[in-house]
This record gives structure tokens, C-alpha cells and sequence, in this order.
């Protein structure tokens, strides 16, 4: 499934946005900036800035406060990627189709420019133009998306810990809800207040994100499996290699497919509710399900 049209759109504001917040490649230190463009403009699908900001557009408040939010969420994004493709968690040299960041700029620079992303994200979201007491809010649910209690560096841990382990459905829910599902939950919680939702409409989002964010990684384990590190851009087969604990190795690759079709499906119904209106969020969500990389 090729994405929708307003893609490019969408992905076009991003990088505006990205190329803004980020120092240039010459400010001093320069190695730290151009390790950090590396891998920002390394060729992301911008997936969670993309979710931020069409969640945004469902209600009033101008959507332009939500692509700081989503760059601040693509800089989390790819600090993550950075760490984890170092030695010490996943040590893989290939990522978005292109040698991981390490490889190009030494372990030391790597975990810096991952630790500046993060860094970089949080004095983002705290300068982004959107009402105060929702600007709060929306860091608030960034951090906890991106924290250690059912968040993504706990689901790392968790993920990390279960290696060469059997872990059951209930650990392997966990991981995917915790390591991916949360922080795409999170962009498009995030992106709802800031775009002005009511406590209602951010639950509702709230149960569409979690679900679809599953879904996510549930094909994610099964693209490892059934597609080539060149249609990835990263190393396909790792997770077995590594004895990870993914759907296809509990369940079978076709009961993983009626699984991630399941979850959209139980996704798409909390967008039912905006009728029309939900038409985009609705069409980014089939795609993060039929995507092939
Ligand atoms: C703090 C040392 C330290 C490490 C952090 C938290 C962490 C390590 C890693 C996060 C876990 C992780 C990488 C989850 C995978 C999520 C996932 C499916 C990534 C791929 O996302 P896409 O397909 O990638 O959106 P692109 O390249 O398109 O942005």
C-alpha cells in the first residue's frame, strides 16, 4: 500500500520544522549537530509527527502548534533508534537504510547525539506555541510515553530482559504496548490537546492510539521476518536471530496477521464517532498496517 497523498504534505511541514529547530552542521561543537542531522535526515517515514498533527486537525486550535510538537516527538524517535542500534543493545550497522550512527561517528558521539535528540525535544515542546496549560500537558504525556513505567525505555528493559527467554502473551503485550505502542499513542494524545480536544475526545484517542500503536509493532515482527534488509533499510531477521520475543515467534506469521487485523480493526472503531472528519487518521492508521517497510 503506497501511503495516502497528504503525506507529502504533512511530511513537507515536518522537515521545515526539523531543519529549523536543529543547529546547523557548523555550530561548534560541529561533530555533535552533523551526527544529530545524520540521523534526523536520514529518510525517516515520520509516522508519529504525521499521527501528532492530523490528530491535531480534528478539532480547532490551529494545527501549525503541533509540528513543533511532532519534530520534538521525531527527535525522541530517533534517539531511540541511535541508542538502540549500539553495541551494547541491538549493535546493528545498518538503519533507515544507512550505516547506524556509530558506525559513522563512534559510540561516544552516537550516545551523545541520542542524548542531545532527547534533550533537544524537551526544550521544543516547552517553547512550542500552543496554549500554556495544554503545552503542559502535552509534555507531560511525552515524557510518560517515552519513560520507564509502561513507557518506551521500560518496554526496552523488558524487551532486552526477555531475549533468549520464552516469554508468554502477557509479557509480549506488554513489550510492544510499552517499547513502540506508547510513544505513537503519545503523538497523537499529544497532538489532540494541542490541536484543543475535550477530556472525551483525548480518551477516545487515547484507546485508537494504543490500539493501532500495537498493531504497529505486531507488523513491524512480522515484516523482520517476511521482507529483505534492502526493502527495510535495516537488518531483516534480527529478531530471531537474537531469539526476541515477537508475534510470529509465539504465534505463527498468519495468526500474527489476523492479530495486527484485529487491532486495526478495534482501532478504526474509536475514529467511527468523527465520521468524515476522521477520514485522514483513518487512512494513516490502515497504512501503518499494510506498510511493507
Ligand atoms: C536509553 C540506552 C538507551 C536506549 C534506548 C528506548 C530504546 C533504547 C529503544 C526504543 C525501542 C525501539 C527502537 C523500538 C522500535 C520501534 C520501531 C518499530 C521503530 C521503527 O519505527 P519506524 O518504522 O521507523 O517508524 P522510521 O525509520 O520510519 O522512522
Amino acid at each position: 500500500m503506497s501511503a495516502p497523498d497528504f503525506f507529502q504534505q504533512d511530511h513537507a511541514a515536518i522537515e521545515a520544522g526539523l531543519e529549523k529547530l536543529l543547529p546547523a552542521d557548523s555550530t561548534p561543537p560541529a561533530s555533535i549537530h552533523t551526527a544529530m542531522r545524520y540521523s534526523v535526515f536520514a529518510g525517516g517515514k515520520r509516522i508519529r509527527p504525521i499521527l501528532c498533527y492530523e490528530s491535531a486537525k480534528l478539532f480547532g486550535a490551529d494545527p501549525a502548534g503541533a509540528i513543533p510538537v511532532g519534530c520534538a516527538l521525531e527527535f525522541i524517535h530517533t534517539y531511540s533508534l541511535i541508542h538502540d542500534d549500539l553495541p551494547a543493545l541491538d549493535n546493528d550497522d545498518l538503519r533507515r537504510g544507512k550505516p547506524t550512527n556509530h558506525k559513522v561517528f563512534g559510540e561516544a558521539v552516537a550516545i551523545l547525539a541520542g542524548d542531545a535528540l532527547l534533550t533537544l525535544a524537551f526544550q521544543t515542546l516547552a517553547n512550542a506555541a500552543i496554549e500554556p496549560a495544554r503545552r503542559v500537558r502535552v509534555i507531560s504525556e511525552i515524557a510518560s510515553a517515552a519513560g520507564t513505567v509502561n513507557g518506551m525505555v521500560g518496554g526496552q528493559v523488558a524487551d532486552i530482559e526477555a531475549e533468549k527467554k520464552a516469554a508468554d502473551a502477557a509479557m509480549l503485550e506488554y513489550i510492544h504496548r510499552s517499547k513502540t505502542a506508547a510513544l505513537i499513542c503519545g503523538s497523537i494524545v499529544a497532538g489532540a490537546i494541542a490541536g484543543g480536544a475535550g477530556d472525551e475526545d483525548v480518551e477516545r484517542l487515547r484507546r485508537f492510539g494504543g490500539q493501532i500503536g500495537w498493531a504497529f509493532q505486531v507488523v513491524d515482527d512480522i515484516l523482520d521476518v517476511s521482507e529483505s534488509s534492502a526493502s527495510l533499510g535495516k537488518t531483516a531477521g534480527k529478531d530471531q536471530a537474537q531469539q526476541k520475543a515477537t508475534y510470529p515467534a509465539l504465534y505463527g506469521l498468519e495468526k500474527s496477521r489476523a492479530i495486527a487485523a484485529e487491532l486495526e480493526t478495534k482501532a478504526l472503531r474509536e475514529l467511527d464517532f468523527y465520521g468524515e472528519r476522521g477520514t485522514r487518521l483513518r487512512q494513516v492508521a490502515q497504512f501503518l498496517v499494510a506498510r511493507r517497510n
